[in-house]
């Protein structure tokens, strides 16, 4: 009973209080004699609410699947008052027991000593690779398109499964900034009713290395330099370019995260690519080679440079605020999943491309991307702890029907992400944490070990054994048991060497390069030229020079020129490739849910017009953020930034309804715009966040004062910039602007 007075705990106190004598006898209020005043609870306990799925306890079930009693909740945070571990409740938390109000604290003290430790190991190590990330709940619905080609049940038709995607860069130490030029991880656990399934892929398609014992190498390389530690999340340094340019396989890798796929706007709007070639089979036991693809409902989109620099100053946590705030908001991230399929054949080439080489791609032009299902992230981590951070994904998580090839990176990885789990989760019983936990039942022989959940009942977890009624039974051949496809292994020598198809480190990457659009290929260009710049050694930028120049002339000498370098003549001849467009970001039109619109309001003008906007905004599934001088409400609608708090980078698009002119105390204008051509003065901030979006190529419109305002910030005219009579048709104006991402045509490219 709750609300039953603890047993004359105020009795004993002063009667414990009144035999202490070794206090000073200045003490003032609460020395010894007078009992400790009772601490007041700032809000009356009540029952919390009920745990959500997620915080369930383990699911402490024995192999024969008889629950072991435990209550199904008692991990989760639940009932009205503060407990111990062991679920003693308790009186005090603030307040070490010492010996006298200034005495020492006794070491008989087991609730400190039980908060300190438990706090003591509250951290864990982060990823040694991939330990920036965030996470989201989902589910995945099959289309059944892939039923004739794979026997894995959550493909066929219909059939839904719930998902758990953790996005992340690869560099950045866990308190990295979001939008790093880097890779991006794009793991997903599906808990198949058949064994999980994890498909742990990137938002590049390519990786830098076609062996797995190279892997520390380049992570070497990549990571912070070892004596400074420095650069953060950076690729922009020494060693990085050291290790690509003496290690030409990973120029298609580099190239890619030169490109705009290395500054993504948003996990909703990247790619997802299996990488490496996997192996289908069927009922039948028929086999193909696929590539997996994720492909995002929003399009492929990226930040400017520049933006994402801001970013990492103004809001390094903008790409896992996105996802949470999209999910929230009710604009659910959606991918389309979707597969290369290749014959099965002894070469596993096709196309003359060696499909073992997991720096190659197969162009979507030569072997299109069927689509087989579809993604959808709907809930956010309840605790980011215990399930973005816990999670285990491992290449060799497969469900009956998804077999693995030969590609040497896909092997080492098989060893590699169980072992890592060992030191990061502690020991081997990590599949037993919650958002670990298959949904398919367990029934495994696989005993003991640290941080044991389960209860396992039965004595003879071997086999063959006669004490436990012979269980576990083997699944026989039409019992959907995983199927080693018994492929033939050609009797060969040991040799520690590569196919000779993967010597070719070159023909690929002039093909990115040159399926690029001219605005792509400007920032490669920029991209480089900065990376490079950044490095103190000269014989580094030059001999990567000269793996430019083995992709493309042009790209090396524009490179050069921003280097200050001479541009080296090829040494190997430049493949004739046939570019794929399916690799260039532009040129299409796209939804724009869950985008966000920043309106300029002034307080005193058109605010009927404003909030007309709004509900046009919302409308239309983008998300308004109203921007004023101050914070607070007008005309009934929040005011979620101001001119202080806003900036520029959390906007795709920004509408001017009016700004009023600074106050006296504000920042002053800028000098030579207060007396421009219609003198009208507008608080410098304003200026900033239009000039900036306009620099973006985001899309600008303003109505009424609004048209004014961007005269002043002399936009108007230029391409992707509108103004109207309403804020309402402005908005389906901008509308059209944003299904094209960004507006480049302000920025005639003409070097490539
Ligand atoms: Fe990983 N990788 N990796 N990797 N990887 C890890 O596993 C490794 C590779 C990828 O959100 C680690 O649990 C080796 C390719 C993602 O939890 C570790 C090799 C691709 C994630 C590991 C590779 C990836 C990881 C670190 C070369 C794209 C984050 C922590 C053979 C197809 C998963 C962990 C998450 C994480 C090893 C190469 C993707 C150490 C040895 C290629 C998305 O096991």
């Amino acid at each position: 009973d709750a609300s039953k007075p603890a047993r004359k705990v105020k009795d004993v106190v002063e009667t414990a209080a009144e035999t202490l004598t070794d206090g000073p006898a200045t003490e003032l209020p609460g020395a010894p004699g007078s009992a400790p005043p009772p601490v007041p609870e700032p809000t009356v306990p009540q029952e919390p609410l009920p745990p959500k799925r997620d915080q369930g306890a383990p699911d402490t079930r024995t192999p024969t699947g008889a629950p072991t009693g435990a209550p199904a909740a008692s991990m989760g945070q639940q009932g009205a008052y503060l407990t111990t571990s062991q679920g003693a409740r308790l009186r005090d938390t603030d307040h070490s027991l010492k010996a006298g109000r200034r005495g020492p604290v006794l070491l008989q003290d087991h609730h400190l000593r039980e908060k300190i430790t438990h706090f003591d190991h509250e951290r864990i190590p982060e990823r040694v690779v991939h330990a920036r990330g965030a996470g989201a709940h989902g589910e995945f619905i099959s289309y059944g398109t892939a039923e004739a080609i794979t026997s894995a049940g959550f493909l066929k038709k219909g059939r839904k499964t719930d998902v758990f995607v953790r996005f992340s860069t690869v560099l950045g130490s866990r308190g990295s900034a979001d939008t790093v030029r880097d890779t991006r991880g794009f793991a997903t656990k599906f808990y198949t009713d058949e064994g999980t399934f994890d498909l742990v892929g990137n938002n590049m398609p390519v990786f830098f290395i076609q062996d797995a014992i190279k892997f520390p190498d380049i992570i070497h390389a990549g990571k912070p330099h070892p004596d400074r530690e420095i650069p953060q999340a950076q690729s922009a340094h020494d060693t990085f370019w050291d290790f690509v340019s003496l290690h030409t396989e990973a120029q298609h890798h580099t190239m890619w995260n030169m490109s705009d796929r290395g500054i993504p706007r948003s996990f909703r709007m990247m790619e997802g690519f299996g990488v490496h070639t996997f192996r289908l089979v069927n009922d039948a036991g028929e086999t193909v080679l696929v590539k997996f693809h994720w492909k995002p409902k929003l399009g492929v989109h990226s930040l400017t440079w520049e933006e994402a620099q801001l970013l990492g100053g103004m809001d390094p946590d903008f790409h896992r605020r996105d996802l949470y705030d999209a999910i929230e908001a009710g604009a659910f991230p959606e991918w389309e999943l979707g597969i290369q399929i290749f014959p099965d054949t002894p070469e596993e080439t096709f196309a003359g491309i060696d499909l073992l080489d997991p720096t190659k791609i197969v162009p979507e032009e030569l072997a299109p991307v069927q689509r087989v299902g579809r993604l959808t992230l709907n809930r956010t981590p309840t605790n980011f702890f215990a399930e973005t951070e816990q999670v285990a994904f491992h290449v060799g998580h497969l469900p009956p029907g998804i077999d693995v090839t030969n590609d040497p990176l896909l092997q080492g990885r098989l060893f590699s992400y169980v072992d890592t789990q060992l030191t990061r989760l502690g020991g081997p019983n990590f599949s037993q944490i919650p958002v670990n936990r298959p949904h398919a039942p367990v029934n495994d022989m696989l005993r003991d070990g640290f941080h044991q959940q389960a209860v396992h009942a039965g004595v003879a977890p071997y086999r063959p054994n006669s004490l436990d009624g012979g269980n576990p039974f083997r699944a026989g051949d039409d019992e959907n048991a995983f199927l080693d496809v018994p492929v033939r292994v050609a009797e060969a020598p040991k040799v520690r060497a590569n196919p000779v198809s993967f010597a070719d480190h070159f023909s690929q990457v002039r093909l990115f390069w040159l399926s690029m659009s001219p605005v792509e290929r400007e920032h490669i260009i920029r991209s480089y030229a900065f990376e490079l710049g950044k490095c103190y050694h000269q014989a580094i930028k030059e001999r990567q020079l000269q793996c430019l120049a083995n992709i493309d002339p042009v790209l090396c000498t524009q490179v050069a020129n921003g280097l200050g370098l001479p541009a080296p003549e090829p040494t190997t001849p430049l493949s004739d490739v046939t570019p794929s467009a399916a690799l260039s970001q532009l040129g299409q039109r796209w939804p724009t849910d869950g985008r966000t619109v920043g309106i300029v309001i002034d307080p005193d003008g058109d605010l009927d017009g404003v909030s007309e906007l709004r509900e046009a905004v919302f409308a239309a599934g983008m998300v308004p953020l109203l921007i004023g001088p101050h914070g607070g409400t007008v005309a009934g609608m929040p005011v979620q930034r101001t001119f202080a708090t806003a900036r520029s980078v959390e906007f795709d698009a920004v509408l001017v309804a009016g700004a009023p002119a600074p106050a006296p105390d504000a920042l002053p204008a800028r000098d030579g715009r207060a007396a421009s051509a219609d003198s009208l003065s507008v608080d410098p901030r304003v200026l900033l966040l239009i000039e900036e979006c306009w620099r973006h190529a985001k899309a600008i419109g303003g109505w009424g004062v609004g048209g004014n305002v961007l005269r002043r910030a002399d936009v108007t005219g230029t391409p992707g910039v509108v103004t109207g009579d309403s804020g309402a048709e402005v908005f389906g104006d901008l509308q059209q602007l944003m299904a094209g991402h960004r507006s480049w045509e302000r920025f005639p490219t003409s070097r490539v």
